[in-house]
């Protein structure tokens, strides 16, 4: 089989990515899974998994996308294809522009409460649950679709869409709890905004979640990279950190990434069914 080939397996495409020139071969399989390499990859990941003290899950937009949240660069339906990213997903955007964002915001509270986690979403948090401590999920997404799905201790790397919080260093009036409602709400002492509780561009990641995700990716034998585009900094930094770190490093997604080449190998196909097929005890 050449390298690099796109394999139909079980509806799934499996992506073999030939060995850079100075590594290891990384899937050395055996005669009889060779016939079968797309399930013979899968397998070799699972045998992986199996045995690892620890693994880490980077995951974006994409593992929600078959919850109908649209993604951010992927098609005409992602958000940047409508909005643009300064405008929507600055600070400076939002000083602007409150009332246009606020409202954006909103509308994609309530898609998001209207979904559900998906078979990927499941399929992470069952695994979690049933071996304690052995796996880390750092997330860019803001979606909450993770943590309703029952994944314990996630790392979210951009926030949180359904919080709040102040747009301004809050002083002793500002109380999220008693803000005066509007687009945005305000507090009714001081006037400042309340904005969503996200990483905008330009701002810094919450300190203490980016050190446990970066010590996590340096700690783990297996990186599961799933549904990002990988255009993102620092979070995307997370796969070329692990690794360097030494741990096999694995994307998951139905198109290429721009961390595709930091990955030992790459299965196409989308994460509600990948993730199962992968995690299923
Ligand atoms: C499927 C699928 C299926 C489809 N199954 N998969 C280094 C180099 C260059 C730039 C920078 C750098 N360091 C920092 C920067 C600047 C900037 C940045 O990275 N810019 C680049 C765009 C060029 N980064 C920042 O500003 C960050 N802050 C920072 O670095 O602070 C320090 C600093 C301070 C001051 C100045 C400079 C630096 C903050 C980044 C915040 C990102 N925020 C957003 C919005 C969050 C709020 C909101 O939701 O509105 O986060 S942007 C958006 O992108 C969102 C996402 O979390 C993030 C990543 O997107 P993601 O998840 O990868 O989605 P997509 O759509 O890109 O990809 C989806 C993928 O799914 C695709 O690959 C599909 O194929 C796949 N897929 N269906 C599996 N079924």
């Amino acid at each position: 089989m050449r390298p690099g080939a796109a394999l139909p397996h079980n509806g799934l495409l499996f992506f073999l990515r030939p060995p850079m020139p100075d590594e290891p071969s990384p899937t050395s399989l055996p005669a009889a899974a060779a016939e079968l390499p797309g399930q013979g990859e899968l397998h070799e990941l699972r045998e992986r998994i199996a045995h690892a003290a620890h693994i880490a899950v980077l995951t974006g937009a994409g593992v929600s996308a078959e919850s109908g949240v649209p993604t951010f660069r992927d098609d005409k339906n992602s958000y940047w294809a409508q909005f643009n990213p300064q405008d929507m997903a600055s600070e400076a955007g939002f000083r602007a522009h409150p009332q246009r964002v606020w409202q954006w915001y909103a509308h994609r509270r309530e898609a998001v409460a209207a979904v559900q986690p998906n078979a990927g979403h499941h399929a992470l948090a069952q695994w979690a649950l049933q071996h304690p401590g052995r796996m880390t999920l750092v997330t860019q997404n803001v979606d909450g679709l993770h943590q309703r799905a029952g994944s314990p201790g996630v790392l979210c790397l951009h926030g949180e869409l359904m919080r709040d919080r102040w747009l301004e260093r809050p002083r002793a009036c500002c109380d999220l709890a008693g803000q005066n409602p509007g687009e945005p709400p305000q507090c009714p002492v001081c006037g400042n905004l309340v904005r969503p509780g996200v990483v905008w561009f330009g701002e810094s990641l919450p300190m203490g979640v980016w050190q446990a995700a970066e010590a996590a990716v340096q700690r783990c034998e297996v990186l599961l990279v799933v549904g990002t585009s990988g255009a993102v900094y620092p979070a995307a930094g997370l796969a070329r950190i692990a690794r360097r770190a030494g741990a096999h490093v694995a994307v998951i997604n139905p198109a290429p990434s721009e961390l595709d080449d930091a990955a030992h190998q790459c299965l196409r196909g989308p994460s509600a069914q990948i993730l199962p097929a992968l995690l299923a005890g």
